[in-house]
C-alpha cells in the first residue's frame, strides 16, 4: 500500500461554536481556534477536522449551509479563515473541512431560486414530488423526526429533506449540481485545505422512489467522479461519514485502487448500546463481548485492504467516559483506558475536543436547557406518544448531542476560559475541576496520556502498520496484539470497575494508566507493552 501522511496522522475535531470565543458574544470563533493552535501543537496532532464554518442560519449548527464559499458571520470572516490556514500550516497542522453536500440550507441561493417555479433553472438541484392523493409522496421519514417531505405552497409540490425541513436534500442525479459542487470543492482545495470530512456521504446516491436512502446504486460512481474532478490531484485526507457501512462496503470506499476516499467513519460500535431495531434513545447496556467482536472485525477486515478510522466521540455522540466508562470515581482511569484502547489499534485516530481532558456528559434537568434540534424534536414527538418527561430526559442525557457540544473547559474562571459572556450553551458544571489548565499542570493527567500515545505513533511504525490480533481472554478485558517486522506489542484494557486477574507478559512497559502493572488488573487499568519475543 502506498504510504500517505494520513495513515500515520492523528486528527483533532473542533466544533467551532464551542471551542474558544474571542469577541465575547458567547460563541466560539475562528480567531479563537488560531489562539489555541499552540495547545494543539503541544498535544501533537497532525490535522484538525473543522466542523462547518460556512455561512448558515444555524438550524442545525452549521450543518445547514447557505453559502459554501462564505464564512458564518458569528465565526469571523474569510480573512480569518485564511489566517487559520496560514497559522496552522506554519505549525504543520492541516485543516480538514466539513463537506455537507447531501443537503443545503433552504436559505441557500440555489433553493431560493428552485422554489420560485417549476421551470426555474435550479429546480432540479433539489428533489421534488407531486402529492399522492393529497398526501406525502411516500412514507420516508426525516432522521430528525416526522415526514421527510415538506409541502411547498407556491409551486404545489413536496421537497425532500432527510434532516430538518431547513435542510432540503440536493439532487445528485443532476450533473450540473455535481459540477457546482466540484467547483466549490476546488475553491477550498486551492486555498490549501488538507481534505474533507464528508457529512452523511452514503446518502447521496439515494433512490427515493424505491425507498432507498443509503448505499444507493450511483453512490460509488459519484465518489469516483468527485475524486477525479477534485481532490484526486491533491495529497489530502478524505473521510466519509457512513452510518450504513459494513466492512465490505468500507473496502469499496477506501481501497486505494478504486480511487474513492481515504477512509470512512463506521458506526457499528456506536450503535451497540441501543435496542435492536429501535432508536438511539432506546437505551441498552453495552455488551462487552459484542463490543470486542465488532471492533476486532473491523480491524481484521480492513487490515490488508482499505483503512480504518478510529473514534469513540464526535459532535453527535455522548462523551465516552460517561457512556462506557465511569465519570465519577474512575473518570481519569477510564478516560485513559479508552484512549489507550483506541490509539493502540490500526487506523487513523480522531480525538474530539475535550476528550483529551476527559470531559463528561452534561446533565439537563429540563428541556429548556437543551439546544439540539434532534433532541428537541424527539422530546415533543415522544411526549405526544405517552412517554414521561423523565424518561425522555434520561435518554437525552445519555445520548443527546449537546453532551459533546458544551463549551471547551480551558480553566476554572467564570465560563471556563471559553468566553467572558454567557455561552450559547451552558458549560458543564465540573469545569472548575476538569479543565485544560489543570490538565497541563498535572503530569499524570489524561492530556499527557493522549500526548504520549500520539508521540508513540510517530516513533513506532508498528502502531501505524502492525497487524492486529485479538487475544481471547476474560469477558471484562479487551486484549489485543500488534505485530510488525518481528516486533509484538500487547494492548491490555480492563473495561470494568472490577479487579480482574490477567497474567502480565514480560516486556517493556510503553504506557499505562496505573503504576506497576501486576497480575491483577485494577478498575479500568490499561497498558501497552513491547513483548519480549
Ligand atoms: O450526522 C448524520 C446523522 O445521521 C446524525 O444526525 C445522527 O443520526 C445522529 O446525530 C445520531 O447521533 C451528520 C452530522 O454529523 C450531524 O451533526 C448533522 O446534524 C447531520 O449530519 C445533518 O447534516
Ligand atoms: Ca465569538
Amino acid at each position: 500500500m502506498e504510504r500517505k501522511w494520513w495513515h500515520s496522522a492523528v486528527i483533532y475535531q473542533i466544533y467551532p461554536r464551542s471551542f474558544q470565543d474571542t469577541n465575547h458574544d458567547g460563541i466560539g470563533d475562528i480567531p479563537g481556534i488560531i489562539n489555541r493552535l499552540d495547545y494543539l501543537v503541544n498535544l501533537g496532532i497532525t490535522a484538525i477536522w473543522l466542523s462547518p464554518v460556512y455561512q448558515s442560519p444555524n438550524d442545525d449548527n452549521g450543518y445547514d449551509i447557505s453559502d459554501y464559499c462564505a464564512i458564518m458571520k458569528e465565526f469571523g470572516t474569510m480573512e480569518d479563515m485564511d489566517s487559520l490556514l496560514y497559522e496552522a500550516s506554519k505549525r504543520n497542522i492541516r485543516i480538514i473541512m466539513d463537506l455537507v453536500v447531501n443537503h443545503s440550507s433552504d436559505e441557500h441561493a440555489w433553493f431560493i431560486e428552485a422554489r420560485q417555479s417549476k421551470d426555474n433553472p435550479y429546480r432540479d438541484f433539489y428533489i421534488w414530488r407531486d402529492a399522492k392523493q393529497g398526501h406525502v409522496p411516500n412514507e420516508l421519514m426525516s432522521i430528525f423526526g416526522g415526514s421527510a417531505w415538506e409541502w411547498d405552497e407556491q409551486t404545489q409540490q413536496y421537497y425532500l429533506h432527510l434532516f430538518s425541513k431547513k435542510q432540503p436534500d440536493l439532487n445528485w442525479e443532476n450533473p450540473l449540481l455535481r459540477q457546482k459542487i466540484w467547483e466549490m470543492m476546488n475553491f477550498w482545495l486551492e486555498k490549501g485545505v488538507g481534505g474533507f470530512r464528508m457529512d452523511v456521504i452514503d446518502l447521496i446516491g439515494k433512490q427515493i422512489d424505491k425507498g432507498i436512502t443509503n448505499n444507493g446504486e450511483k453512490l460509488h460512481d459519484y465518489l469516483q467522479e468527485m475524486n477525479r474532478e477534485t481532490f484526486g490531484k491533491y495529497d489530502v485526507l478524505t473521510v466519509g461519514e457512513t452510518w450504513g457501512a459494513t466492512p465490505e462496503i468500507a473496502k469499496l470506499y477506501s481501497n486505494p485502487s478504486r480511487k474513492e476516499l481515504s477512509m470512512v467513519f463506521q458506526f457499528e460500535h456506536v450503535c451497540l448500546d441501543q435496542q435492536e431495531g429501535k432508536e438511539k434513545w432506546d437505551l441498552k447496556p453495552l455488551n462487552l463481548s459484542k463490543f470486542k467482536q465488532v471492533m476486532s472485525r473491523w480491524q481484521i477486515e480492513l487490515g490488508q485492504e482499505g483503512w480504518n478510522s478510529l473514534f469513540f466521540e464526535n459532535h453527535d455522540l455522548p462523551r465516552v467516559v460517561s457512556r462506557w466508562g465511569n465519570d465519577t470515581t474512575y473518570r481519569i482511569e477510564s478516560a485513559k483506558m479508552f484512549a489507550i484502547l483506541l490509539h493502540g489499534m490500526k487506523g487513523t485516530p480522531y480525538i474530539y475536543q475535550g476528550q483529551e481532558i476527559g470531559m463528561t456528559n452534561y446533565l439537563a434537568e429540563d428541556i429548556s436547557q437543551v439546544s439540539d434540534i434532534e433532541a428537541i424534536n424527539m422530546y415533543h414527538h415522544r411526549l405526544s406518544n405517552g412517554y414521561t418527561k423523565e424518561e425522555i430526559l434520561c435518554s437525552i442525557n445519555a445520548k443527546g448531542r449537546d453532551n459533546a457540544r458544551t463549551p471547551m473547559q480551558w480553566d476554572s474562571s467564570q465560563y471556563g476560559g471559553f468566553s467572558n459572556a454567557t455561552p450559547w450553551l451552558a458549560l458543564n458544571k465540573n469545569y472548575k475541576e476538569v479543565n485544560v489548565k489543570q490538565a497541563l499542570e498535572d503530569k499524570c493527567s489524561i492530556f499527557y496520556t493522549y500526548k504520549r500515545l500520539i508521540a508513540l505513533r510517530k516513533e513506532h511504525d508498528i502502531m501505524v502498520w502492525g497487524d492486529y490480533e485479538l487475544v481471547p481472554t476474560d469477558e471484562r478485558l479487551f486484549v489485543y496484539e500488534r505485530v510488525y517486522n518481528g516486533v509484538r506489542w500487547q494492548v491490555v484494557a480492563n473495561l470494568t470497575s472490577e479487579h480482574v486477574p490477567f497474567k502480565r507478559d514480560r516486556g517493556e512497559l510503553l504506557i499505562a494508566n496505573y503504576d506497576n502493572p501486576t497480575d491483577c488488573l485494577r478498575p479500568y487499568e490499561a497498558y501497552i507493552i513491547n513483548k519480549e519475543i
